[in-house]
């Protein structure tokens, strides 16, 4: 009896604490759905400093699985609830105060701003990340993942050497040349991790 107590204690105590390390798990998954099984390291890496005043700061890691390029981070310093663009431009050029260094989306491809994915024959820039939304602590997160860019081959695809902008406001997905967005209030070019 004793020994059937015992057991019964430890499968009671095991299914809670694994319970819990489920709850664990499915929140990391939901930020980082992705980029937490992949098992090639991180081989680009984005430091988004702020732009016209503003409290923006982030880090953002590339990482190149299957020929798939993964993009994942977090960005702090946004407006509560609110809804931000970003974007891929062109220029890795972030030295202006209010980010226009680096020009005008990234568009290889030549085609009209635009939702990523959309098939419609205007298309979208290969720049057209989309819309991240801050939570109430003012953070976003951003995970995304394409096929349609390369990284560090000197293709036209590659996104090494540009820049990513974050606005003030959210991309209308419609409007030309760049989506309504606002002002640009956060910056990073798009760089090598060094191999050691
Ligand atoms: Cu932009
Ligand atoms: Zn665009």
């Amino acid at each position: 009896m004793k020994k059937y107590c015992f057991f019964l204690i430890l499968l009671v105590l095991f299914s809670c604490l694994e319970k819990e390390s489920n709850t664990n798990l499915s929140e990391k998954i939901l930020i980082r759905k992705d980029s937490l099984f992949l098992k090639n390291p991180a081989i680009g890496k984005i430091v988004i400093n702020p732009k016209n005043k503003s409290a923006v700061y982030g880090e953002i890691f590339i990482r190149i699985e299957k020929k798939i390029c993964y993009m994942s981070g977090n960005i702090s310093g946004l407006t509560p609830g609110k809804t931000h663009a970003v974007h891929i431009h062109d220029k890795g050029d972030c030295s202006s105060d209010c980010g226009t260094s680096a020009g005008g989306h990234w568009n290889p491809l030549g085609q009209k701003h635009g939702k990523w994915n959309e098939k419609t024959k205007e298309g979208y820039h290969l720049g057209d990340v989309g819309n991240i939304k801050a939570d109430t602590n003012g953070i976003a997160i951003i995970n995304f993942k394409t096929a349609n860019w390369s990284f560090n081959d000197n293709s036209n695809l590659d996104i090494l050497g540009k820049s990513i902008i974050i606005h003030a406001d959210a991309d209308d997905l419609v409007s030309q040349p760049s989506g309504n967005a606002g002002k640009r209030i956060g910056c990073g070019v798009i760089k090598l991790i060094a191999n050691k």
